[in-house]
């Protein structure tokens, strides 16, 4: 049950996701239940959920056959722990700007020998619907470690952050990507710098991954090669479709 979204990603099919900023569970259930789902990013960067709520977020969405990502504000040591504790399939460290970050994020996110992890939590192996010692064998190959990409220095240390061992998926924030670098949103070069990842992120053997907001994003990102995209949030697909609902019966 583990290996849902990393089975997707090694049979390289798309690994299609949404964004969970709201807390509660059944929020997750009424998305996770949608079919044809990998993924969903429990935020707990900027959504209002916290460390708390992990774990039934994380069981609602394993239920329906998806993987649980949690979004940690920051690479702090405890913030992963809490996150991994939990049981959640991959982890999601914003702002990695350099390979000394990347490399201390796997080191947390792994137990001995690879890392430095420890083991204690009773609840863990529940959303990864494995035993207590399976968890732990299993863990080091299946769970997924995400780095954001998102600043000009991650941008320009690319490179050295894609080859960190233990390192599994390159993730643009296009957002903060386009702040960081004082361009504009969508532009050349804003498109260029997101094709200077995807391109070194493809030449370590990585997987190359960007927030997008809807299909025809999502499609376009797809069609240049990378391998897992978001298609929506959950506020932005609350308020879309009531607006197209709002259109509809007033036109
Ligand atoms: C960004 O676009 O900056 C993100 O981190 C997506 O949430």
């Amino acid at each position: 049950k583990c290996t849902f979204l990393r089975a997707a990603l090694r049979a390289k099919q798309p690994a299609l996701g949404t964004w969970l900023t709201l807390p509660g569970t059944a929020v997750a259930r009424t998305i996770a239940s949608v079919p044809g789902l990998q993924w969903m990013l429990i935020d707990a960067e900027h959504g209002q959920i916290t460390d708390k709520d992990y774990y039934e977020l994380n069981n609602s969405i394993v239920s329906h056959g998806v993987s649980p990502i949690i979004r940690i504000p920051f690479a702090e040591g405890w913030l992963i722990k809490r996150a991994l504790d939990s049981g959640a399939h991959g982890l999601m460290v914003p702002m990695v700007h350099n390979a000394k970050i990347a490399r201390s994020v796997v080191s947390l996110a792994k137990f001995p020998p690879q890392g430095e992890r420890g083991f204690g939590s009773p609840f863990t192996q529940h959303a990864f619907g494995v035993s207590a010692s399976d968890y732990e064998t299993q863990c080091n190959e299946y769970l997924l470690t995400i780095l954001q990409i998102e600043s000009r220095e991650g941008l320009d240390n690319i490179d050295e952050i894609a080859a960190v061992e233990g390192a599994d998926v390159m993730f643009i924030g296009p957002f903060d990507l386009a702040k960081s670098m004082q361009v504009q949103f969508g532009g050349d070069e804003h498109e260029k710098a997101i094709a200077t990842v995807l391109k070194a992120t493809q030449a370590a053997g990585k997987y190359a991954s960007i927030f997008c907001l809807s299909g025809e994003q999502a499609r376009k990102r797809l069609d240049q090669g990378f391998d897992m995209v978001s298609i929506a949030t959950d506020t932005a697909s609350i308020t879309r479709d009531l607006t197209l609902q709002l259109e509809t019966v007033r036109a």
